[in-house]
């Protein structure tokens, strides 16, 4: 039986073709690219899969674990010079010394580990080595796909009429009443160029701190800069353009037309091809619960995204963008994250209404060429199960330590005392999530702090808690390891 449901298979497997190709020369690599929108969870994910595998803790559903086949796992240095190492020692000491999570990081970083195990094949048995290659990027720039095919006018225009909507028309006020005093025809000047895009940015920061809660608005890099904020490639905005009016030279319009077809040549086609398009194996991180938190509009914002995530990895095969670059990844797995919030009555009901809502983006857009795969995983578990009375009912609860600063009820907490919380109830059936059953706010997801992580015999510590992340690392990776 399979542990996580396959959507669209395809036939053979790139792990037969490199193993061709590599040979006994060369160690094989497999590239995993861990991404997601802000705050979903990558790099406790990354810290956390790397922390199991260096440890060598036994990961059950992992199938060459579970077999005893894995035998050894070490940093190596990675492929790629340009790139940031992801500082995984820095991450594991913050969750395990100081039981804190890691920062928040804005940049894609990568790390190279060096997997040694036993081969599984009765015909090939004996040792073999795998190089995983775990590449972290922001989610956002995936979303920067659906600008490459638009002119700037197009964008202007679609831009300012999505601010248009009823639910957006607040938020988008200010950024608003700026534009409608720019002229697009007035001279080029840096200023106002700058004071523009800083307006734009503040709308499009507000809509992720909004209702919506999920930041689907491109351009992906003017929230998640990485390395080149500030730099004119990310001072742009939309200006109102009469449809018929050509763009004059040397003219504010002039200006922000060259930055944003800058923007797409210099920053989003380089990402594509650089480091996209060379993913073998992609998981994309979701924070469901949140998005479920907030309300239907941001659940409905999260399967825009998440459609559009989809998208990128089929454009290779039938697109306009095909000549552009062609994604490799013929294994995609979304994975809800932070699911130790809830009780585990309640994680196949999670792992349901993500399924669902991919499952909806690839009906819309027909179906994608790489195995499509959902799980709901805590990459650390931050609380145990428990129970809570309430009247005569006892009802399924989490218990953790909140942050300090933390409000369940009436209760602010310390950071050090332990809370039971009975976090409510998903639905039988995700449909009802969708059709709003969850009333915004109503779910009790306090912050909690990492778990307490105490060392084991020998020195050896004991394992970080985790929720099927090892079904996670069977998908990306089990048939790597046959
Ligand atoms: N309880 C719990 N909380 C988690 C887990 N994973 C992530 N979190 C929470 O989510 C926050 C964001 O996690 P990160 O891994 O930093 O997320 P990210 O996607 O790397 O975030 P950015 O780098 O800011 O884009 C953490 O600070 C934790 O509060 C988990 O497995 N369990
Ligand atoms: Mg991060």
């Amino acid at each position: 039986m399979p542990l996580i449901t396959d959507f669209v298979s395809r036939a053979g497997s790139a792990a037969q073709s490199l193993w061709e190709a590599g040979g006994q020369l060369l160690t094989p690599a497999v590239r995993i690219g861990v991404t997601g929108l802000a705050r979903s969870g990558k790099t406790v994910f990354t810290t956390a899969l790397v922390h199991h595998l260096m440890e060598g803790h036994t990961l059950p559903a992992l199938r060459a674990s579970a077999q005893g086949r894995l035998r050894r796992a070490g940093l190596a240095h990675q492929p790629d010079d340009a790139v940031a190492r992801f500082p995984y020692e820095e991450h594991i000491a913050a969750l395990i010394e100081q039981r804190r999570w890691p920062q928040s990081t804005t940049r894609i970083s990568e790390l190279r580990l060096e997997l040694d195990y036993e081969r599984g094949s009765r015909w090939r048995p004996g040792p073999a080595s795998l190089a995983l290659d775990i590449v972290d990027y922001p989610g956002e720039w995936l979303l920067d796909l659906a600008l490459l095919d638009v002119s700037y006018r197009e964008w202007s225009r679609r831009t300012i009429e999505a601010s248009r909507r009823p639910d957006r028309a607040a938020i988008a006020g200010s950024w608003r009443a700026g534009l409608a005093e720019l002229d697009p025809a007035a001279p080029a000047d840096e200023t106002i160029a700058e004071r523009a895009s800083n307006a734009f940015k503040a709308y499009l920061a507000a809509l992720r701190a909004g209702p919506e809660a999920v930041a689907t608005t491109p351009p992906g890099r003017f929230l998640m800069p990485g390395d080149l904020a500030g730099s004119p490639a990310l001072t742009f905005a939309p200006l109102e353009l009469k449809p018929d009016e050509p763009i004059k030279a040397r003219s504010l319009a002039a200006l922000m037309e060259r930055r944003f077809e800058s923007y797409k040549t210099h920053v989003v086609k380089p990402f594509f091809r650089n480091h996209f398009q060379r993913i073998d194996r992609q998981i994309v991180l979701v924070d469901v619960l949140a998005a479920i938190d907030a309300g239907p509009a941001a659940l409905a914002e999260l399967e825009d995204a998440l459609d559009q995530v989809l998208l990128a990895f089929r454009t290779g095969r039938n697109s306009l963008w095909s000549s552009l670059f062609s994604p490799r990844a013929d294994r995609v797995l979304f994975a809800a994250t932070k699911a130790d919030h809830i009780h585990h009555t309640s994680h196949d009901r999670l792992e349901a209404l993500l399924r669902l809502l991919v499952a909806r983006a690839s009906r819309r857009t027909e179906a994608a060429g790489a195995r499509v795969g959902a799980v709901a995983l805590a990459s650390v578990r931050a609380t145990r199960e428990t129970s809570v009375r309430e009247g005569w009912e006892t009802l399924p609860a989490v218990a953790g330590t909140p942050e300090a600063g933390e409000r369940v009820g009436d209760e602010v907490f310390d950071g050090e005392t332990e809370a039971a919380v009975f976090p409510g109830e998903l639905p039988e059936r995700p449909e009802d999530v969708l059709e709003g059953a969850i009333p915004p706010g109503s779910l009790r997801f306090p912050r909690f702090r990492p778990p307490r992580v105490d060392r084991g015999a020998f020195g050896r510590r004991a394992r970080m808690p985790h929720i099927r992340l090892d079904r996670a690392l069977e998908f990306l990776i089990g048939d790597y390891l046959l």
